[in-house]
């Protein structure tokens, strides 16, 4: 990929104290230690919570490269962060940073390669199944609105236990683009959302971003919003992501930093 970080200093919206006086009934989003490969949720022993009664039930992420098959016997090409190992140097590590007011938790991978040689159709991809309030966990749904980010790719579905196809298409390294959890057919809302990040040269590392709000917050691109029927007022959890941008490995000590600039591509929702 070419696209260099896109830096926004001054705009450090997240993590001001001024936020929480715009941000309506903040629960307080709160989590424990995430897994080693960035893994998360109920299925692997962590703790992430949302809003006033949301849980993360399952948090994982994939990574596609063309060409290559990198879950082994598993269907599909792409490589589930907490099953399938990366080729040796190839890296993903993960590192939260929670806004100010606990309202929002942007969840930054960055995807390094010290393979020894370029990595062409470099995919990443984002699988969180939550649940806003359960019993049951079956009657939610999922609203999305907003244009498609570069490179970007998504879908709303049923984890897969009944009759959703999005595990499927993580495991393929594509998503299909539509929403099987409408309003007018409620069930387990689970989203993916995905990144073409193109070509990683040797030596260069990809960063994105994923963003959770309980408050209606978003980075640019497609933006799912999950809601349940039951809830009134009604709560929501808002999932966005985007590509931040590449850094040449000597750099990474930049990102010390770069926390304190996640927040300039959040923009209010409502
Ligand atoms: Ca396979
Ligand atoms: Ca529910
Ligand atoms: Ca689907
Ligand atoms: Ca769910």
């Amino acid at each position: 990929m070419t696209r260099r970080l896109l830096l926004i200093p001054t705009l450090i919206l997240l993590l001001t104290p001024t936020l929480g006086l715009l941000a309506p009934a903040a629960h307080a989003i709160s989590f424990g230690a995430f897994g080693p490969n960035g893994e998360g949720g109920r299925v692997n022993g962590q703790t992430l919570t949302i809003g006033a009664t949301g849980a993360v039930e399952q948090l994982d992420a994939f990574l596609a490269i063309d060409g290559q098959d990198l879950n082994g016997a598993t269907p599909g090409v792409a490589a589930q962060l907490s099953v399938d190992p990366l080729p040796a140097g190839l890296t993903v590590e993960m590192t939260p940073f929670l806004s100010g007011d606990s309202t929002d938790l942007i969840l930054r991978y960055l995807i390094s390669n010290d393979t020894g040689a370029a990595l062409d159709g470099v995919t990443f991809l984002s699988f969180i199944d939550a649940e806003i309030d359960e019993p049951p966990f079956f009657d939610e749904f999922a609203d999305v609105t907003g244009p498609l980010g570069p490179g970007q790719g998504w879908e709303v579905d049923e984890p897969g236990f009944v009759f959703g196809d999005l595990f499927d298409n993580l495991r393929d390294g594509q998503l299909d683009g539509t929403n099987g959890v409408q309003q007018s057919a409620p069930d387990d809302v689970a989203v993916g959302l995905s990144f073409l990040l193109g070509k990683l040269e040797q030596g260069e590392s990809g960063i994105i971003d994923i963003l959770i709000s309980e408050d209606g917050d978003a980075l640019p691109g497609k933006v799912v919003t999950q809601g349940d029927i039951d809830l009134a007022p009604l709560e929501t959890i808002t999932f966005s992501g985007q590509i931040v941008g590449s850094v040449p490995e000597p750099g990474l000590a930049a990102l010390t930093g770069l926390g304190l600039a996640i927040a300039g591509w959040c923009r209010r929702r409502r």
